[in-house]
């Protein structure tokens, strides 16, 4: 009796380990990984762009129009006095805007020191798909937009303009970063094909000096797509984000192994070479191409907003400093 179910032991077993290899071997590919996407992630609490941007992917939509239309929600909003409309202005008192995206195929377009139209973030397409170019600065950016049917308008709100009267009080030129509250949106998303594409959109530093052009439609650091790899997105001091090259950085990490979360605390971690390094704040976030993101700051009070296979989750990201 004893010997008898001993040798139905051995020979469950002994089937179990012969079976179970050719099993999967003939198992479709797909079925042998698990799918972190659709997913897309934006920078601090912009919930109501990446529930536009899931919108986009859920309704099979690609990853690009995703991104576009998760960017073009605060670019709208008076509320946000860093994108678009109702942004801070210049010390000088001019509202002037910074965008970039990237899509799937490696495409990059961007426009910096854009003044009066909305939604820099679709002028920022059109140079992508309708000219040679990538980047289209200052007036000819904004002609650019005008002969291909943008409206100009004003993007100096009430809020803003009183913001720019009592900073001209003193008007102290410190070009420091508010390190809890930022809504500069960088915006990434991969879709159901598992494709990639990026965008950021930002109204700068308030109060910077006229001109003055920050990382967001710097290709390469506050964005960068590989499809093949992942995407990556910067917001915070910009100068700072541009001394590091930062978003290609990360992907060039995840391309070495990293995850997305490896990649962006050791881009922070870059920044401890500048001088400053205390007294600014840079907040990164990232996706690779199964899906997987994450995100690091340098300073507390970051956060990141992702939506997952339907999951929404808005993360207090962890920092390299703990409080200030
Ligand atoms: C800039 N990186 O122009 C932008 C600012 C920013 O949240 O991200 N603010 O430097």
């Amino acid at each position: 009796m004893k010997q008898k179910s001993r040798r139905n032991f051995i020979q469950k077993t002994s089937l179990g380990s012969l079976l179970l290899p050719s099993i999967l071997q003939s198992l479709p590919i797909e079925e042998k990984k698990v799918k972190n996407f659709p997913v897309t992630i934006a920078t601090w609490n912009n919930k109501k762009a990446i529930e536009a941007s899931w919108n986009v992917l859920h309704t099979g939509g690609s990853a690009l129009d995703a991104v576009h239309q998760g960017a073009m929600i605060p670019e709208a909003d008076p509320e946000d006095t860093s994108v678009g409309y109702g942004g801070f202005p210049d010390r000088e008192g001019k509202v002037t805007l910074d965008a970039s995206i990237m899509d799937q195929h490696g495409n990059a377009g961007a426009v910096m020191f854009l003044e009066g139209i909305m939604h820099p973030i679709s002028v920022a397409r059109m140079v992508m798909e309708k000219t040679p170019h990538v980047f289209l600065a200052g007036s000819g950016a904004k002609a650019f937009a005008l002969e291909n049917g943008f409206k100009e308008e004003n993007l100096l709100t009430e809020k803003a303009r009183r913001a720019w009267e009592n900073w001209k009080k003193e008007s102290k030129y410190e070009p420091k970063i508010n390190f809890e509250r930022h809504d500069t949106i960088g915006i990434l998303a991969q879709d159901s094909n598992g494709d990639l594409s990026g965008a950021c959109s930002t109204s700068g530093l308030a109060f910077k000096m006229r001109g003055r052009v920050g990382d967001s439609p710097i290709i390469g650091s506050g964005l960068y797509v590989d499809n093949e790899i992942g995407a990556a997105t910067a917001t915070g001091l910009g100068e700072a984000v541009v001394k590091k090259v930062g978003a290609f950085s990360i992907v060039e990490m995840m391309r070495n192994g990293m995850s997305p979360q490896k990649a962006c605390e050791s881009a922070i971690k870059r920044l401890l070479t500048l001088k400053n390094y205390k007294d600014l704040q840079v907040g990164y976030i990232a996706i690779n191409k199964q899906g997987e993101y994450g995100g690091y700051s340098l300073q507390p009070g970051f956060q990141f907003y992702v939506i997952q296979k339907g999951n929404a989750l808005l993360v207090n990201s962890k920092s390299y400093f703990k409080n200030k």
